[in-house]
């Protein structure tokens, strides 16, 4: 920048087009440079173009390969200075439009550089192959800050660092679909803390709870072979002198047994079948998975690639490691088999009225011997139901439906209660530092699986959906906390800043008396609710709500933060029950094993405590928490917990679905960069003043394109000078006590007109020297 300002000041003016009045002063790049603008393909994909002319609304763009093409103009989006290519934090960017968001992932992605910051959060995109970024020189250089580019290492040094210096619980909160990467982000943290603060072998077994967890907790489903059904929360405790004392999980779970065809049901039930020696398949009377009614719903029993067999030895292998005793394993697998052989229990009607006996077959039998109960018990509990009418206690036959119901309740809250167990037995286990844990802090470590939004959606989604609406208002919050704080330690007036909440969509959701999951609820206890008067009732009541819109028959749509979602109510009511009578409950009591004799006692106190609260009970018949209810408490505690902690985000991407290495599809990108909140911490900033610049740094960058000679004046006036005689609108920026800030796009003008600048000064320079020699 050694350069006479008196000299090289002189700016050429031009009229300003459509594109460059929107755009900012980036005109008279003219025959020289011309303007790059993205614009969006028939395919969808955006690419980068040159404007060679632009009449009336139309523009045309030649791309690289020699193609031209003609756009909308007003379609067009402006592309950020070559300088910014690949920059390590979006943050830096001019235009911080969609495509100038994707292109910067991309450019790094294609070096390998996986890691990038929005702002406070990092971007990490599934490399689906080594890369060579960790280990041990990369966990002293992040420690030692010889290294500084964007780095689960390096979030996780600042939470660590953070919890010493200010003794403040911290959570990092890894989100991102299935298979996108949020396990192995957490396996890459977890090194780091462990380097910090382990030696006690505890970080290997909470590792080592992964495949259990996985094989309990995840399935196979449409879009992905290994989709988790749960959020999962592991909390690392630390010692006052830094190191790993303990930890704890916690899980969330939405979904019980059922699956659409081309989906699995829980991976264990196929390692089961699949891998069992046959000491235990003889104890089980184990058959394959195809004999398996609830197995074979769905017509769909491997997974390319993966050998259930040998995953079924993984996991006992992993049972053992956080000790859960053999005789605690056989009964878990006895558990797992009485679930598959009540699927295979049948009914045959015995009368008019269409009730129903239960068939004595192998079915009945085995689940009768796996959960050591009397099979007459087990076909009363599955046949008939106690009714309290007055004083009385009378006997009512089920029709066959109603059995069938009752069955398969009892099928998924074994398996409910039996998911519930094994986390209690692995926190047991990896309570090692409890004893002396009062008083520590603690890094939580807090995986939620963000399922991408898809058309038809499903009671799943809508809990999964709407735990993604509160955690994201937590994230917003928390980034506008930051912002907040920044500008008024500036003295930057911070009414001009607007944010948007996603409260009006949180508020439709919990509304009482109507709200989305209390008129759920509602529409569950009616004897005669179904999902077709589900839907009317929200169409009714919540029509009026901006968020909301009825759709025809049994279908509803949510304006998300991520953008608008269609549900078909199908299935809500039954999910949302999901009944188990008193009668199964008793059942689990009066068995001579002691795990469903434990399931039961858990579920009496499941429901006594609800009882009167919420919940009506019919007679000696009564309900459990819907699980929407449930779903919210649990929601509500996560939250609570989150609320006391500093957070710090990660949000991993799947760049494609095909687990390839080194490919990029750019729509599914930009899908999860929306649902993941990416481009929201995108959109936040761009209603604020994202782009920041000391006093000192922009008198010294852009001072020299001044009229007037200003080598004299203090930064303070030489960029109010600069402000000035640019014409940036008073809008367009706030001057703080050391900083400007900007609006988008702004600098980047200022940008183009300095390199435009420096560009003639080089040509006038190399001329002279022309000359010269
Ligand atoms: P998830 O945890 O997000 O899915 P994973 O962490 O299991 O996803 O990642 C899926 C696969 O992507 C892994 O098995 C690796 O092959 C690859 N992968 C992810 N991150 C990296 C990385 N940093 N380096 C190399 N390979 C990686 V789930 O928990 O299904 O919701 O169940």
């Amino acid at each position: 920048e050694l350069v006479d300002s008196a000299a090289s000041s002189r700016l050429p003016v031009t009229s300003p087009s459509r594109i460059e009045s929107r755009w900012g002063d980036t005109s008279s790049y003219g025959a020289k440079k011309k303007l790059q603008a993205w614009c969006q393909l028939s395919n969808g994909d955006w690419a980068l173009g040159k404007v060679e002319s632009t009449t009336g609304t139309e523009s045309v763009l030649s791309f690289p390969e020699g193609k031209v093409l003609k756009f909308n103009t007003e379609s067009l989006l402006p592309a950020n200075p070559d300088i910014l290519d690949g920059v390590d934090d979006l943050m830096q960017l001019s235009y911080l439009n969609e495509p100038s968001v994707l292109f910067n992932l991309q450019y790094r992605y294609s070096r390998d550089m996986i890691y990038t910051k929005a702002g406070p959060v990092l971007v990490a995109i599934n490399p689906f192959k080594e890369v060579l970024l960790y280990g041990k020189d990369y966990i002293e250089g992040y420690r030692r800050k010889s290294m500084d580019s964007p780095h689960v290492y390096a979030i996780a040094d600042t939470a660590i660092r953070e919890m010493i210096r200010d003794e403040v619980n911290q959570s990092i909160i890894i989100s991102g679909e299935s298979g996108a990467g949020k396990t192995e982000t957490a396996k890459i943290a977890m090194q780091y803390l462990a380097a910090l603060g382990g030696g006690s072998g505890i970080e290997y077994e909470i590792l080592e709870t992964n495949p259990i967890l996985e094989a309990f907790g995840n399935a196979k489903t449409s879009r992905n072979d290994n989709s988790s059904r749960f959020g999962k929360l592991i909390e690392i405790h630390f010692s006052s002198t830094g190191k790993i004392s303990g930890a704890s999980i916690q899980t969330c779970k939405s979904r019980v047994v059922q699956c659409a065809v081309g989906e699995r049901s829980y991976h264990i039930f196929y390692q089961l079948c699949a891998g069992a020696p046959s000491s235990l398949r003889e104890k089980l009377n184990l058959k394959k998975a195809v004999d398996y009614k609830y197995l074979k719903q769905s017509n769909c029993f491997s997974i390319a690639g993966v050998d259930d067999a040998e995953r079924f030895r993984a996991v006992m292998e992993a049972m053992n490691v956080v000790h859960i005793s053999n005789e605690d394993q056989d009964n878990v697998f006895k558990m797992l088999a009485a679930v598959l052989w009540l699927g295979n229990i049948s009914f045959t009607v015995i009368d008019n009225e269409n009730h129903v006996e239960v068939v004595a077959d192998e079915g009945a039998h085995s689940v009768a011997k796996l959960i050591g109960c009397d099979i007459s018990d087990l076909k009363l509990a599955l046949a008939t139901r106690k009714m309290k009418v007055g004083k009385d206690i009378i006997v009512q036959k089920l029709t066959l439906s109603q059995a069938i119901d009752t069955r398969d309740a009892l099928a998924k809250s074994i398996y409910a209660s039996l998911f519930e167990w094994l986390v209690d037995q692995i926190n047991k286990s990896l309570e090692v530092g409890k004893l002396n844990a009062t008083g520590d802090q603690s890094v939580f470590l807090i995986f939620m699986a963000l399922n991408l939004l898809m058309y038809k959606n499903s009671f799943e989604q809508f809990c999964i959906n709407y735990a993604n609406e509160r955690l994201q208002q937590h994230f917003n919050r928390h980034l506008f906390k930051l912002e907040q704080e920044e500008y008024i330690q500036d003295g930057i007036d911070w009414a001009k800043v607007e944010f948007e909440d996603n409260q009006d969509c949180l508020n439709l959701f919990e509304k009482k008396p109507l709200g989305l999951l209390s008129l759920l609820d509602e529409e569950s206890t009616f004897p005669n609710g179904t999902d077709l008067t589900f839907a009317n009732k929200l169409k009714q009541h919540l029509n009026s709500n901006p968020c909301f819109r009825g759709d025809r028959g049994k279908a509803f749509s949510i304006s998300h933060y991520a953008g608008e979602v269609v549900y078909d109510t199908t299935g809500f009511l039954e999910k949302n029950r999901d009944l188990l009578h008193m009668d199964s409950i008793q059942l689990l009591a009066s068995c001579n094993c002691s795990l469903p004799q434990m399931f039961a006692c858990k579920m009496l106190v499941h429901t006594e405590n609800t009882m009167g609260n919420q919940y009506r009970s019919s007679g000696a018949d009564s309900q459990k928490l819907s699980v929407a209810t449930k779903f919210k408490g649990q929601l509500f505690q996560l939250m609570q917990r989150l609320e006391n902690t500093t957070p710090h985000f990660i949000r991993c991407i799947k760049p494609n679905n095909s687990q390839l290495p080194a490919t990029y599809e750019q729509g599914l990108v930009l899908q999860q960069l929306r649902c993941c909140g990416v481009l929201e911490v995108v959109r936040i900033s761009r209603s604020g003043f994202p782009t920041r610049m000391s006093h000192q740094k922009f008198a010294k960058r852009y001072g020299f394109l001044l009229l007037e000679n200003v080598a004299a004046q203090d930064p303070l006036s030489v960029s109010v000078a600069i402000l000035h005689q640019f014409n940036i609108l008073p809008e367009m920026y706030q001057v703080g006590y050391t900083k400007l800030f900007f609006r988008t796009g702004q600098i980047g003008a200022l940008e183009d007109t300095r390199n435009r600048t420096l560009h003639g000064i080089l040509r006038v320079q190399s001329c002279f020297r022309g000359h010269q020699s």
